[in-house]
């Protein structure tokens, strides 16, 4: 799909303003930007709006989903609203808080749909900031297959985490480096770019899990197929405004996850189609 700036047709600028379903979008495969940023939401009503205007100073030509499961807080409605504006912004609306994985699997399924060539995920809370994107789309269109934006590689950091948060993150990713045996330093970042073809690949039905645990799943279930992983680093930043969804389920999910993906690449489920 070739990079064009130029604006598309009111009727075709967001799926947003014919119905609540993106898939059910008239927007052809080729109307704009290969590039696609897809960010679940729960009540991020204080953040989105920064988050976008953020990401669309560093990567203007991006488009950008946001997949909303019904905040309490109006953070759909807010989306649905600035959509409304700009042809680069859609929507999908979720039912209810049916959780992070699932949101990332939809979105992957609508911007594969749409044809999109380079899929980005990102939380909207910023601490993932969008002045990374450019050198991370860099990498993927340069031939990485999926690009992380990592905290544990040299010029990597996390600003703001108590010695709780750090112990957290940088144990998981430890924890999960070994016993999956893997050369990536930040599995649970869930600040990535995946090259179609991976997402093509790797059976998105398989993959059910939440939180960290669908961080480390999809970079595992990529660098089994054989595709290039590469780290960039970032510079995460805590929080500032909204509530966390981090909770000790996620954790205790991902400590499971690793033993559940190892034994499931030792006797072959792996592979696609073995789902
Ligand atoms: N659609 C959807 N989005 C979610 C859900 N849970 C979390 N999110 C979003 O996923 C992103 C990451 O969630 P966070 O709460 O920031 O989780 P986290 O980054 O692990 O935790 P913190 O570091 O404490 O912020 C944010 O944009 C959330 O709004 C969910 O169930 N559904
Ligand atoms: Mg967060």
């Amino acid at each position: 799909m070739a990079l064009s700036s130029s604006p598309q047709p009111p009727e075709s600028q967001s799926p947003e303003s014919h119905t609540s379903d993106p898939r059910r979008s008239s927007l052809p495969a080729t109307s704009g930007s290969d590039h696609l940023v897809i960010t679940p939401t729960y009540n991020e009503a204080d953040n989105l709006t920064e988050f976008l205007n953020k990401l669309f100073q560093f990567a203007p030509l991006s488009h950008v989903l946001v997949v909303d499961d019904n905040s309490p807080d109006g953070t759909g409605e807010l989306a649905k609203k600035l959509s409304q504006s700009d042809p680069r912004i859609h929507v999908m609306h979720r039912a209810a808080k049916l959780g992070i994985g699932s949101a990332y699997i939809e979105g992957f399924r609508w911007g594969l749909a749409q044809g999109y060539e380079f899929l980005a995920q990102m939380d909207t809370d910023l601490s993932h900031d969008p002045q990374y994107l450019p050198s991370m789309f860099r990498t993927v269109e340069g031939g990485a297959d999926l690009v992380l934006g990592s905290r544990n590689v040299p010029g990597g950091e996390v600003e703001g985490w108590g010695l709780g948060r750090h112990v957290l993150s940088k144990g998981g990713s430890l924890y999960s480096r070994a016993i999956l045996n893997l050369p990536v330093h930040d599995l649970t970042s869930g600040y990535k770019i995946f090259r179609r073809s991976v997402l093509e690949t790797i059976p998105l039905d398989a993959i059910r899990s939440e939180g960290y645990s669908f961080q480390i799943e999809t970079t595992f279930r990529a660098i089994h197929q054989g595709f290039k992983v590469v780290e960039v680093p970032i510079t995460f930043v805590d929080r500032r405004a909204g509530q966390s969804k981090m909770s000790r389920n996620i954790f205790l999910e991902a400590v499971a996850v690793v033993w559940k993906l190892k034994l499931d690449a030792l006797t072959g489920k792996l592979e696609p189609g073995k789902a």
